[in-house]
């Protein structure tokens, strides 16, 4: 046994190690060199016969190879595993993947898309702003009066600092209008909180898509005329609006805006419960209280603005029976409306 012995030795092993295809010629590459009589282990006793003045020499030498031969076992065992899909198996490219199935886009982000998408066509640039508002952004900007069963903590969820999570999406416009000199032509899509006691058509978690739009002559024409647009784009070119009077704090006049049933067409159904009608929204002429509130000149600017429950649409336009199925993410029920937008 000599030095360049022991090299050569080391070489063949660490070569043949390496080159091991599965688990199995890694193990008997194993047993060849490391085994009871493997040729590193039978080399150990022989030291012993090495002379003195060699032996510490020869016997680092022979140390360095065991340690050599094991750390190349260890790598090429790593190496195959991370290369086989277990069981010691050599990955089979021509196996068929593992189908995790295609997700699909959920109704209420289909419908904030396609809504989005109408609205920006119009003209309309899409804002958005946080969820957890000011009491002043989500009710005094508005011209919610102090005493305005809104603002109850039994209907806003407050926080402990005196913010609250806002209950619609005006709080974004009144930053947009802060933010930006008129004119502004936004709609405001997001999520909303109210304190409401879950049922078939509540959620104290839902969505709105508000809309504003001020400049130097803006009517309730353009108000009927636009969302008139919209909802035939929407919900198909047959549709009629209707608007009747109403009261908001922020807007005056104020309207609901109701259309036609789009599933009896106003002959009177299920859906719209016999009328003919379906409310889709709450309108009206931004109050001067709001522009006076941001920072517009209310002699110089008029606007409307609206807002609309976005699953209340949700569940006329894909016919959802029950609120809930629409959170309850049972991939039965949501997959049905299909991929993409
Ligand atoms: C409804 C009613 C509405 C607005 C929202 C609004 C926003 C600003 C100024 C004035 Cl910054 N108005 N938003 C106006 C009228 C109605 O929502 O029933 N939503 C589901």
């Amino acid at each position: 046994m000599n030095l360049g012995g022991i090299e050569r030795l080391r070489d063949r092993a660490v070569e043949e190690i390496r080159a091991a295809v599965d688990a199995a010629a890694l193990e008997s590459a194993r047993v060849k060199y490391l085994g009871r009589k493997g040729s590193v282990t039978l080399l150990m006793p022989a030291l012993k016969d090495v002379p003195p003045a060699e032996r510490p020499e020869v016997g680092r030498a022979l140390n360095a190879l065991k340690i050599a031969v094991q750390e190349a076992l260890e790598a090429r065992k790593a190496e195959l595993q991370t290369q086989s899909r277990g069981a010691g198996q050599p990955f089979d490219h021509t196996l068929p993947g593992e189908w995790r199935g295609l997700g699909t886009i959920h109704p209420i982000s289909r419908l904030i898309e396609r809504a989005s998408e109408i609205f920006r066509a119009m003209g309309f640039t899409v804002a958005d702003g946080p969820d957890i508002e000011t009491v002043r952004n989500n009710f005094d900007a508005l011209n919610t009066p102090e005493d305005h069963p809104s603002r109850d903590p039994s209907d806003t969820f407050y926080l402990e600092n005196g913010d609250l999570l806002r209950c619609q999406t005006s709080p974004v416009q009144v930053r947009y209008m802060e933010a930006h000199p008129p004119p502004a032509r936004i709609i405001a899509p997001g999520r909303c909180y109210r304190r409401d006691t879950p049922d078939a058509t509540h959620s104290a978690n839902f969505h709105q898509i508000e809309g504003l739009y001020v400049d130097q002559q803006v009517s309730l024409a353009d108000l009927k005329g636009d969302l008139t647009y919209f909802a035939r784009r929407l919900f198909g070119a047959g549709v009629a609006l209707r608007f009747r009077p109403h009261f908001f704090p922020f807007t005056e006049p104020s309207v609901e805006v109701d259309a036609s049933c789009h599933v009896c067409g106003g002959r009177g159904c299920r859906v719209c419960k016999q009328s003919g009608w379906i409310e889709i929204a709450g309108a009206g002429m931004v109050h001067p209280n709001v522009f006076r509130a941001v920072g517009y000149d209310r002699h110089e600017v008029v606007g409307y603005a609206f807002g609309m429950g976005i699953e209340r649409m949700a569940m006329i336009l894909y016919g959802v029976p029950d609120i809930r199925l629409l959170y309850e993410n049972d991939l039965r029920y949501l997959t049905q409306f299909g991929a993409g937008v």
